[in-house]
């Protein structure tokens, strides 16, 4: 593989291809576990994932990289494969989660800012080392009337920039996720309120870069979509998919060479639908591809169940989800093809 900034993020998203995003952090994968009554062991988070990343047609052929959590970047498959071996091999390349989660922002009730950068270039050293070529940093934005505050914006991005500048220093492309949350409380906003919210948001991220002097070649973007909040779910796919598309526009240097959307709470079919509508009605000057934790993953933890008898079943779930992603990042997704299914 090459190891220069560009190529890595290039092969990251490679058309018709996107990233599978296995970082959830200790809490949010109990949470997941919990939801199917399996305890979170070390042993079962491993055989989990293991069941993912040997999933070899889907993984080969729709899924370019894989974000992943400390200790799975450190352990080893039942059969003594360390999992980043078996990532590798599939084509896809293994990628960290390296922040170090979003905590209350002082003075600022109700909104966060994301921890993690001391000790960053130790730590990019030596994931490097251990085979990660890319990394990934989570903002996470609160949304109301009246919320976010600019000192809120301010603090994520500048948190975003530092980080992306330490990663590229070590030779690792940052994934920059600025998240607007379409499932925090109270969730109402509407898809318009979330437009404005995420321009915002994302002007101040590209600013912050900039200043930073991070490389826009050498990194990929990972925003939630243009969309209303969980709770006042009306706008359809089309006005979603316009909506972020011209939000993109309006924000994203076309030097970006890919961006590829969080799922934030939306069915695994919306997810899809909203990708494939963007692809199939809009020429970007980026790739626009996924890079979904559980839209890609919900399934396939239900038809696992925690059962080694069902791993098989757990992994057509995931392939069945990766090949439709894979063919909404080209914009050639249709309903059709999940009833097939
Ligand atoms: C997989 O979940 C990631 C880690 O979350 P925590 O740090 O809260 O455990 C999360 O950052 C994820 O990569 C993105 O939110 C995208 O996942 P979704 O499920 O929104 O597509």
């Amino acid at each position: 593989m090459s190891e220069r900034l560009e190529d890595i993020a290039g092969a990251m998203v490679a058309s018709g291809k996107g990233i599978l995003a296995a970082d959830e952090s200790s809490g949010t994968i109990k949470k997941r576990f919990d939801s199917i009554g399996v305890e979170s062991t070390e042993e079962n988070r491993r055989d989990y994932r293991e069941m993912l990343f040997r999933a070899d047609e889907a993984m080969r052929k729709y899924i370019s990289g894989v974000i992943l959590f400390d200790e799975t970047l450190r352990q080893k498959a039942a059969d003594g494969t360390p999992l980043v071996e078996i990532i590798r091999n599939t084509g896809a390349v293994p990628g960290i989660k390296v922040d170090g989660g979003a905590k209350d922002l002082a003075a600022f009730p109700g909104e966060k800012v994301t921890e993690g950068l001391d000790g960053l270039r130790d730590r990019l050293s030596e994931y490097y080392g251990l085979g990660a070529r890319f990394a990934k940093w989570r903002g996470v934005i609160a949304i109301s009337d009246v919320l976010p505050n600019r000192g809120a914006v301010r603090a994520n991005a500048q948190a975003l920039a530092r980080y992306a500048a330490l990663c590229q220093e070590a030779g690792i492309v940052p994934i920059v996720e600025p998240e607007i949350l379409m499932d925090g409380e109270p969730g109402d906003h509407s898809v318009d309120r979330c437009y404005e919210v995420t321009q915002e948001v994302l002007r101040a991220v590209f600013a912050e870069l900039f200043n930073a002097r991070v490389s826009l070649e050498g990194m990929v973007l990972k925003p939630n979509m243009v969309i209303d909040g969980k709770n006042a779910r009306k706008a359809s796919v089309e006005e979603i998919a316009e909506k972020t598309v011209r939000c993109l526009r309006a924000t994203v240097p076309a030097s970006v060479p890919g961006i590829a959307f969080l799922s934030g709470g939306q069915s695994d079919e919306e997810a899809t639908a909203h990708l494939s509508a963007m692809n199939a009605a809009y020429d970007m000057p980026w790739q626009l591809t996924f890079s979904y934790g559980r839209a890609l993953q919900a399934a396939c933890l239900q038809a696992w169940g925690g059962k080694p008898e069902n791993v098989a079943a757990g992994q057509r779930a995931f392939s069945h989800r990766a090949r439709m992603n894979g063919l909404a990042a080209t914009g050639n997704w249709n309903r059709d093809l999940e009833q097939a299914a």
